[in-house]
């Protein structure tokens, strides 16, 4: 039996390109460039499998274009990148990285808040510019966070963590809003009340955002619910881009309607809204909430560890649509 092919659609680390070729036969990406669909569709031909990134778009073309493609392995946990539909009718299996990357990820949600809330990055930037030459008492002056008020939009397993970072080491009264309700148990131990949208809006002085993209989400944040956030409220985007609108952040923003915004993901990214870049009540950084070398090194031995179990014996760890495996 030949041994399967898989591809590595970007850069990733060589001990786990190490682990994969004693599996496979191992094509990398040299350049690590983004691959447009057709470059895609050209670099996966003969391909059983393909450890992917949330940046390579999977629908019904490329799979139709890919007829010896059997599992697409996402390396982070968000999929919004498949046609998880399309993909099961092709029986083509989608993986993800969940659980490794939680506690990191909320960490970063948190970074975020605080650095967003007190000012941090806009004051460096000052302090380096060799603007400050004396103390005043108004100088970046922020947003409390501990003992203030955070609502968390999306309360999955990276939601609880930073509510539970709220509530347990801020002291934050936190409020929730979710498709569907969290048990009783899990609501005690994050210490969460769960609300409605408007009312979150309205009360919370931080609003972070966690939820999975989808139609069903996009534009979760937008004129009218900035405008029914309070003057000094914060806004936190770790979720992906497409949950804020960011053209109606960059205006609320400019008018006062919010205090200052924490964005990791944007619409369009790696482009950023222009108008966000001109605004200094706003913390920028690029796409890296997953981002320490322990976390990243976890998310792709995970989905290493999905095409292994799958191209070898038709199991996974963590698969989106295990029907797959079952019609197998
Ligand atoms: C990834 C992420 O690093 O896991 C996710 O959903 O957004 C990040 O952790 C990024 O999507 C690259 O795959």
């Amino acid at each position: 039996m030949p041994r399967p092919t898989i591809a590595v659609a970007r850069a990733i680390f060589p001990e786990v390109i190490e682990r994969l070729h004693a599996h496979f036969e191992v094509r990398a990406n040299p350049q690590d460039q983004l691959l447009n669909p057709q470059e895609l569709v050209a670099f996966l031909q003969g391909c059983d499998g393909l450890l992917c990134t949330g940046s390579e778009r999977i629908d019904a073309a490329v799979l139709a274009a890919c007829p010896q493609l059997r599992i697409c392995a996402n390396m982070a946990v968000g999929y919004n990148n498949f046609d998880l539909d399309a993909m099961t009718a092709a029986r083509v299996l989608g993986t993800n990285t969940p659980d490794v990357l939680t506690e990191t990820t909320a960490d970063f949600g948190f970074a975020l808040l605080m650095a967003t809330a007190r000012r941090v990055t806009e004051s460096e930037h000052y302090l380096r510019a060799g603007k400050w030459t004396r103390w005043s008492y108004d100088m970046f002056a922020g947003q409390e966070v501990h003992g203030s008020t955070l609502g968390i939009i999306g309360m999955g397993r990276i939601g609880q963590g930073i509510a539970r970072r709220g509530a347990l080491g801020f002291g934050m009264k936190v409020i929730y809003h979710n498709r569907s309700r969290l048990d009783a148990d899990t609501e005690a131990q994050c210490q969460a009340r769960y609300v409605g949208k408007e009312e979150l809006l309205e009360r919370a002085d931080h609003v972070v955002l966690v939820v999975p993209y989808s139609a069903a989400s996009h534009h979760t944040i937008g004129a009218a619910e900035l405008a029914r956030m309070k003057p000094t409220a914060v806004l936190v985007n770790i979720a992906r881009g497409g949950i804020v609108d960011d053209a109606a952040l960059a205006q609320a923003l400019r008018d006062g309607k919010i205090a200052a915004a924490g964005l990791d993901v944007f619409e369009g990214e790696p482009q950023v809204h222009p108008a966000l870049l001109e605004l200094p009540n706003v913390v920028l950084t690029p796409h890296i909430a997953s981002a320490t070398v322990t976390t990243r090194k976890a998310m792709a031995n995970l989905a290493a560890d999905n095409l292994i179990r799958f191209l070898t014996d038709g199991a996974a760890l963590t698969a989106l649509n295990p029907q797959v495996l079952d019609a197998a």
